[in-house]
């Protein structure tokens, strides 16, 4: 693998431990981030030694999401032409355990890469949000579907629709994480379930993750679709221009319906 800038691995026997490493943008999901976050799980799926990964940021942010500054000037042709989607799908079809220890924000894409994840642990600190709304846009990698799968529609709509965020222990209650725990035990604590899963066969735990997903997988396809071609089509919106260009400048958006 070639030398990582966004990006850190360590690895302790048979878990593989990914840490998103953007600090300053906390952890913002740039194109280049996401190209080695790919190369990065290619490698591990096919090196026989790692049975499951943790996939991490750091603790002010997991991810607030993907990088606004590549998307501003975007239109849709451009999104289009771009076929970041191919990535998020490589990282839906990674074949074996994906762990995400949560710490502060999960917004946005890195929201969907933790909804990407088989099994979450949470810190207190975590917040979970789609906040896509408030720049003019939808969710583009999935959440309007999984989120929608995971919480129900009620709160799904508000997530999707308001933008707000909510704390780690609501996320527990609607069933977003597997658990919530102290700042200081979030990583260890997805390392430890990482080593228990890795002491199974891996061919056995293979074919579960295959089967679990299967439940969801039934007419996924077509919904990712679906929310693609709408996301897509918000490239050719001037209230995205306006959203995205308002975050930059740090003020509130006006959106006009245009
Ligand atoms: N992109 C770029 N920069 C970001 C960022 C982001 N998503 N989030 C934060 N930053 C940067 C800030 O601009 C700031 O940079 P400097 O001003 O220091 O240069 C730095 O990180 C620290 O952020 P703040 O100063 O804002 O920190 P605060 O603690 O005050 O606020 C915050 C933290 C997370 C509430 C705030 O930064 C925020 O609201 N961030 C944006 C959250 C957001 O809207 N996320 C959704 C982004 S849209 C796709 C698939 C998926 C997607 C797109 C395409 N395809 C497959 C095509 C997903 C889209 C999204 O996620």
């Amino acid at each position: 693998m070639t030398s990582l800038k966004h990006l850190k691995l360590e690895r302790d026997g048979h878990v593989a431990t990914v840490f998103l490493h953007r600090p300053k943008q906390l952890n913002a999901l740039n194109l280049e981030l996401m190209s080695e976050l790919v190369s990065v799980l290619d490698a591990l799926e096919s090196d026989d030694e790692i049975r499951s990964v943790v996939l991490t940021g750091d603790e002010r942010a997991f991810a607030a999401g993907a990088d606004i500054t590549d998307m501003a000037d975007a239109d849709s042709t451009e999104m289009l032409r771009r076929n970041q989607f191919a990535k998020w799908e490589r990282i839906r079809k990674f074949s074996k355990p994906l762990i995400a220890a949560v710490s502060g924000f999960a917004l946005g894409g890195g929201c969907e890469l933790v909804m990407h994840c088989d099994m979450v642990i949470a810190s207190e600190t975590a917040q979970f949000g789609q906040p896509e709304i408030k720049l003019g846009v939808i969710p583009g990698a999935g959440g309007t579907q999984r989120l929608t799968r995971t919480v129900g529609k009620q709160h799904a709509m508000e997530l999707v629709l308001t933008g707000k965020f909510i704390s780690a222990k609501q996320a527990e209650a609607w069933g977003m994480v597997n658990r919530v725990v102290p700042i200081e035990s979030y990583l260890n604590e997805a390392q430890k379930l990482a080593r228990e899963i890795a002491q199974m066969s891996p061919i056995a735990v293979r074919l579960a993750k295959e089967s679990v997903l299967k439940v969801y997988d039934a007419h996924l396809a077509e919904g990712l679709e679906f929310e693609r071609k709408n996301f897509y089509l918000l490239f050719n919106t001037e209230d995205q221009k306006e959203g995205m260009k308002a975050f930059i400048e740090k003020r509130p958006a006006k959106f006009r319906g245009k």
